[in-house]
């Protein structure tokens, strides 16, 4: 497979005027007609360039016409992915018929089947599988698109844009035909054709637009919309208000659907969604699944501006519309919840899986510079690493500038395809800031690190702090340059109070650009303990040599309510890493007293939100403490993480039973910001008393899941016995569940997660039985991701056996995925590329794997592409 470079950039040689598309759908297949009006380019100054085609191998082409005569064959090259046509005019139609078969596409790339019902995912280079077309974002037109169908079995016909005409044929079939007037590229087509029902409301815009709002799915989950739609209008309100932007057509979709490969799509008008991503009802949808449809809900309608209005010059660019859209989305479900809360979640995410990525063998930049497979670079790096990018932007500008930059990208860039480098200089021009060095976070991968010491001289009171930039090589990339690293921070005065420093402030923004740098305050009257990277300032693992007195009283007392909660993280993490020490000389594991006394006075402060109680009183994950590993020791790892669970809940045993009474409430349910929290802090007392191994906590477990009206309450006790030493009572839990859920196959999918992730000897034959239990489907990517992904990014122990069963488990399903889903294989890949990271006796183990999915044949470029660099 070739790579291609971002460096070789060319504009297109043709530009598109208009699309028409007609869609004859069948049961054995599907003909597409399409009718392109193309235009020479006139940016392109050679005359001679041909026009270049994408289509997928399995486009089987019925028929070709210029202007209306038929090309043959010598008057076209199809070559690889591509079809070449030369010695065109400069301005005319092509025709294209291609037959397709979309009940056979088990990629889910393009035109396919998802129980029953025909839908489309053309991003990133899907669209090359139902037309020949140039495939590229950089190609924007206007889409005019007819469906045609058996109208009993399909009576919902739906595309991009408005309705704007429908009929009837004879032979009971029907048509509907949609134009969107806004240009765009192929991969925001989309077609949805099936048996659905849909919900609908309306929303009046600022300017008193107003926009019918439907959202389908099949009949039995249209008791579980209305969250998704009170989120939909949320999101339209939120983006009028915080960045001015309205939505545009007169009609917004949302469709549900159960196979799918990512979470959801932003197509123009028509947005798809996993169905895991919309649906969701108190009796079958946790509190976590409530807030996740309410962030992808928000983040697809505000692609519709950050992505559709305004997208991709190439692929390499794709954390322009990421990036930002999920700094979109962060905010907003900040402004509808608790900012604090949500901020610490996606820290730990980042920290943990980005952060682990950004040291592995598929580390790329923001901005790559090259790829094989774009599929593979939907990535943390990506979106989570982009949206860091921007937000750093948002600190370094302020609230109101920031706005304006984002106004000015806007308005200079509509309808237009952009990059990274476009989005960058409109806040540039707003704030009249040089931006050279700031960019370097787009195109340098790697996480910097940042030491930090302090220095207080009493006599002239004056305290200053010393910062160190360095960054470890990555691939393709030995050395890197300083990054411009905004560093919010305050300094707290004895009393824990924050002093009031030069600026007037008691937070400020100290900009760190080069590799060593002094900051100076002045008028310092006492020693302070400094508070660092407020909020996450920075996508950096800094450090300050802190004692556990000063990270205790940081827990207390830093303004920052980040600041609080990682301090607790940094003092558990250093009580862990000693224990993993002791641990693996054999030494005796004692818990330190610090970690109890501290939970103890976080349980006490009254102060402090529900929610942010549960957050500090979790341990750091285990994935968290294997990225902070040299060498992750899987076994250590486990067993002191077990070990400190079960120490601190047999210490502080009366302390949980009373946060787990205090929180138990007969109210009905309500996914309101406080009631989460509530559950999710009496949750957590139920799993540290679970820990004591106790039986009375047992039969409150089983009591909870029993009376349980919510699926958050029900499926916390469930896990919680399933995970225990109890195994009849678990075995009989799980069973009762599945006999009351088996129709909902998300709740079948938690069902399946929660057994893969069980720690429990012989987890890989469990694992086995449930490939062949009647819930499984093999084709299904949510299901895949359930069990199969759960098994190997989650059961720690099971997975890592020693005896290599884990591993070669996963390489036996990725050789199978990658010729039926070979995006799904390809991320399935991820816990075996981080063989390095591990012992000798694994590393040989996980290697072979590896080699013998590479000698299976016929690589997938999805697969191919994560293996090689791997294996480099
Ligand atoms: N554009 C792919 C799905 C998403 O990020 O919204
Ligand atoms: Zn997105």
């Amino acid at each position: 497979p070739s790579v291609i470079y971002l460096k070789d950039y060319q504009t297109p040689a043709f530009l598109v005027e208009s699309t028409a598309l007609r869609f004859e759908l069948e049961e054995e297949q599907a003909l597409v007609r399409s009718q392109v009006q193309y235009t020479r380019n006139p940016d392109s100054a050679d005359r001679l360039r041909p026009l270049i085609l994408d289509g997928h191998e399995s486009l089987e082409l019925h028929r070709l016409s210029i202007d209306g005569e038929v090309l043959n064959e010598q008057d076209y090259r199809r070559q690889g992915e591509q079809l070449i046509i030369s010695e065109l005019p400069d301005s005319f139609v092509l025709e294209c018929v291609t037959r397709i078969e979309p009940q056979n596409n088990t990629a889910l790339e393009g035109l396919y089947k998802s129980d029953g019902m025909f839908c489309t995912q053309c991003e990133a280079e899907g669209f090359r599988r139902i037309t020949f077309y140039q495939d590229r974002p950089d190609v924007m037109a206007v889409f005019e698109t007819t469906v045609v169908a058996d109208k009993q079995s399909y009576p919902v016909l739906l595309s991009n844009g408005n309705n704007v005409d429908s009929g009837e044929e004879d032979d009971g079939r029907h048509w509907v035909r949609w134009q969107d007037p806004f240009p765009k590229p192929a991969y925001l087509f989309a077609l949805v054709a099936g048996n659905l029902e849909f919900i609908e409301d309306q929303y009046t815009t600022a300017s008193g637009r107003d926009v019918v709002l439907r959202i389908f799915a099949e009949a039995k989950d249209l008791d579980k919309l209305d969250h998704a739609m009170l989120s939909l209008k949320r999101s339209m309100q939120w983006d009028e208000q915080v960045y001015g932007r309205e939505y545009d057509l007169d009609i917004f979709m949302v469709v549900a659907v159960d196979f799918f490969n990512m979470g959801a799509m932003e197509n123009k008008g028509l947005n798809i969604f996993n169905t895991s991503c919309v649906l969701a009802h108190p009796e079958t949808t946790v509190d976590t699944g409530f807030q996740r449809v309410e962030g992808v809900v928000g983040h697809e309608y505000f692609h519709n501006w950050s992505g559709n209005r305004v997208t991709c010059r190439d692929w390499f660019q794709l954390s322009l519309k990421e990036g930002f859209t999920v700094f979109r989305d962060a905010e907003f479900s900040a402004d509808m919840n608790s900012r604090t809360v949500k901020r610490i979640e996606d820290v730990t995410l980042l920290r943990t899986a980005q952060f682990a990525e950004d040291s592995g063998p598929m580390a790329h930049a923001v901005r790559p510079a090259s790829f094989i497979e774009i599929s593979n670079f939907y990535t943390l790096t990506v979106y989570e690493k982009g949206a860091e990018i921007v937000r750093m932007l948002h600190t370094l500008l302020g609230e109101h500038k920031f706005r304006q930059g984002s106004d000015l990208y806007f308005k200079r860039h509509d309808g237009q395809a952009v990059t990274t480098d476009d989005f960058v200089q409109a806040m540039a021009d707003v704030s009249g800031r040089d931006m050279t060095r700031f960019k370097l976070w787009y195109s340098q991968a790697g996480t910097p690190r940042v030491a930090v010491s302090g220095e207080y001289d009493a006599a002239s009171q004056r305290y200053t702090l010393h910062m160190r930039q360095s960054c470890s090589p990555t691939p393709e990339m030995e050395t890197k340059q300083p990054f411009l690293i905004p560093v919010a921070m305050g300094l707290l005065d004895q009393h824990g109070r924050d002093i009031t420093l030069a600026s007037g402030n008691t937070t400020e923004v100290l900009e760190l650009v080069s590799t060593e740098q002094s900051f100076v305050f002045e008028n310092i009257p006492v020693e302070p303990v400094p508070s660092l990277l407020r909020g996450f300032s920075a996508p950096v693992k800094l450090s300050f040599p802190y004692d556990q007195e000063q990270l205790v009283f940081l827990m207390q007392h830093d303004s920052d309510g980040f600041n609080r909660w990682d301090a607790a993280q940094q003092l558990a993490v250093s009580i862990l890493q000693k224990l993993i020490t002791d641990y693996q000389q054999g030494s005796p594991l004692v818990l330190d007293n610090a970690l109890i006394d501290a939970y103890r006075l976080v349980m006490s402060d009254v102060s402090l939100d529900k929610a942010m109680v549960a957050k500090v009183l979790s341990l750091p994950s285990e994935a968290y403490l294997s990225e902070l590993s040299d060498e992750i020791d899987v076994d250590a790892i486990y067993q002191v993480r077990k070990f400190v669970r079960q120490t601190l809940a047999k210490a502080l045993e009366s302390e949980f039973l009373s946060l787990y009474q205090s929180n138990c409430s007969g109210d009905s349910y309500s996914p309101d910001a406080a009631s989460v929290a509530r559950r999710s802090l009496k949750n957590l007392a139920l799993s540290y008393l679970m820990a004591t191994e106790r039986t009375e906590y047992l039969a409150l477990a089983r009591d909870q899941f029993a009376q349980a009206d919510n699926m958050t309450d029900s499926q916390a006790a469930l896990s919680l016995v399933a995970h225990s030493v109890h195994e009849q009572a678990a075995d009989e839990l799980l069973e009762q569940f599945y006999q009351r859920w088996q129709n909902e196959s998300l709740v079948v999918n938690q069902w399946l997660a929660i057994q893969a992730a069980n720690t429990r000897e012989a987890g890989l034959q469990r694992v086995e039985k449930l490939l062949t239990h009647p819930a499984y489907d093999a084709s299904n990517p949510n299901k895949i991701r359930s069990l199969v992904a759960v098994f190997c990014a989650q059961n720690l122990p099971n997975f890592h056996n020693l005896d290599g069963s884990g591993y070669r488990f996963l390489a036996d399903q990725i050789i199978v995925l990658n010729k039926q889903n070979p995006q799904i294989a390809s991320r399935l890949l991820t816990p075996l590329t981080r063989w390095k990271q591990y012992s000798e006796a694994r590393q040989s183990l996980m290697k072979a794997e590896l080699e013998r999915i590479g000698n299976s044949g016929d690589l997938s470029k999805d697969v191919y592409e994560v293996l090689s660099k791997s294996l480099a």
